[in-house]
């Protein structure tokens, strides 16, 4: 007995400091429990002085937004690269049967005796060049997205997935197709659109370590890791996009002035950082970006940013952990992102099942960014009600909220291309 009143407070004090350093996250899924808040107004400088034209919204109000993402979200580039070598590696004049150009493009970068290849996979409809394009970071490799067995299989580090046969980090042929459900290649070219799309570990390895990818080859002496204010692994992936841009620029087959950058997920998030960073895009796709993405971060529904900055801390930059626990003091909201993408057309998709990303945060800030639209004459969302399931509005902020779960499903091409037919024709 007197053993275990001995041994008793020592178990009571380990278990208490346990659950102090490990808090097990709890997310909130109910309406009624999102706290309240002030939404930063688009149209009010950080000194609250009013933003009454897009000629001012341009000259203080975009600015200071960019620059506040910048160095408190995602993280700042720290010099400019250009692409050293370009490089056409495969192509074929018969792709799908006949009814596409296939093209393999190697860029290389270098700096400081260090390499970097990244590969673009391109499909462009015969007939219609240049090509109006949409282009995507894939998860797994560009030879994940089509069974065609030419396609270049990437040697940059993966996250391990024992369903597409990826053990030790290492890509291999046994993925080859296994992302064809996500790129409806087929369709596209149907629609007559181009894609072109990239693996995103090309550019920077998806794990928290700032030894590989394209975060070294800015370090000064001595430097390990980016510092506060410089650019996370969404930063460095949306730069990897802009120098893809670069490249699509000099490319005759492509419309550079009608390229559209879509991303799922953390690279809905990239998608919508590359646009807002780079108006060369002439339209972004936001599928299922949720926190840190489309989602307003103040509404603390499904993912968190304490959540998102544990589980992933080399996502944004480091000053954007200050805001964990703390999203009152965020100067501006993710719906602000999405204006910087103003005027040009924004897409921002949800799926019902996929409450982790929040999908009635992702509706408001699209809703919110409204403001900035109206100031170009551009049509925002109507309303602050959310549209029914797979009922989307297609304006120049469009929206859908589809039936099923975290994914890209062929309903989402469907509206992407239907809306960007319409969107881009006559710009
Ligand atoms: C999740 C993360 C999300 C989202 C997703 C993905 O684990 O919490 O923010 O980015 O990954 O990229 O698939």
């Amino acid at each position: 007995m007197k053993k275990l009143c001995l041994i008793f407070p020592f178990f009571f004090l380990f278990n208490v400091a346990f659950a102090q350093t490990k808090e097990a996250f709890v997310p909130n899924y109910e309406e009624s429990k999102v706290p309240i808040f002030t939404l930063p107004d688009p149209l009010q400088t950080f000194e609250g002085r009013p933003i009454r034209s897009a000629k001012a919204w341009e000259a203080e109000g975009r600015p200071e937004l960019l620059d506040f993402f910048t160095q408190q979200v995602y993280g700042a580039v720290p010099e400019q690269l250009e692409i050293t070598s370009r490089k056409l590696i495969e192509q074929s004049n018969d792709a799908l049967g006949g009814k596409a150009h296939r093209k393999q493009v190697k860029l290389t970068f270098e700096q400081n005796g260090r390499r970097l290849d990244c590969h673009i996979l391109m499909y462009l409809p015969k007939g219609t060049q240049p090509a109006t394009v949409f282009l995507g970071y894939n998860f797994y490799g560009n030879h994940t997205v089509t069974t065609d067995t030419m396609v270049h299989i990437p040697e940059a580090w993966s996250r391990n997935n024992a369903a597409f046969g990826v053990e030790d980090h290492k890509l291999t042929a046994q993925s080859r197709g296994v992302r064809v459900n996500r790129w409806p290649i087929e369709k596209i070219i149907n629609a007559g659109f181009g894609l072109a799309t990239v693996y995103y570990g090309e550019i920077d390895p998806d794990r928290d370590n700032f030894s590989d990818g394209i975060h070294p080859f800015f370090y000064k002496d001595g430097q390990e890791q980016p510092t506060e204010n410089e650019w996370g692994a969404i930063s460095a992936w949306a730069w990897g996009l802009s120098r893809v841009m670069d490249y699509l620029e000099e490319d005759q087959d492509v419309d550079s002035g009608q390229v559209i950058v879509m991303g799922h997920s953390r690279l809905g998030k990239t998608a919508l950082w590359a646009g807002a960073t780079d108006q060369r895009f002439a339209a972004v796709i936001s599928n299922n970006s949720g926190c840190g993405g489309a989602a307003l971060s103040k509404r603390q529904y499904g993912e968190t940013v304490s959540r998102i900055n544990d589980q992933f801390p080399h996502w944004f930059c480091k000053n954007f952990h200050a805001y964990s626990k703390n999203e009152a003091a965020l100067t501006a909201d993710q719906h602000e992102l999405i204006a910087l993408v103003a005027p040009r057309p924004v897409y921002v998709a949800s799926a019902v099942d996929d409450q982790w990303a929040d999908p009635k945060g992702e509706f408001l800030s699209a809703y919110h960014a409204g403001p900035v639209y109206d100031l170009y004459g551009k049509n925002g969302i109507p309303t602050a009600e959310m549209p029914g399931l797979d009922a989307p509005i297609h304006n120049t902020v469009a929206y859908h909220i589809r039936t099923g779960g975290h994914d890209v499903k062929a309903y989402d091409w469907e509206q992407y291309i239907e809306w960007a037919k319409a969107q881009l024709k006559d710009r």
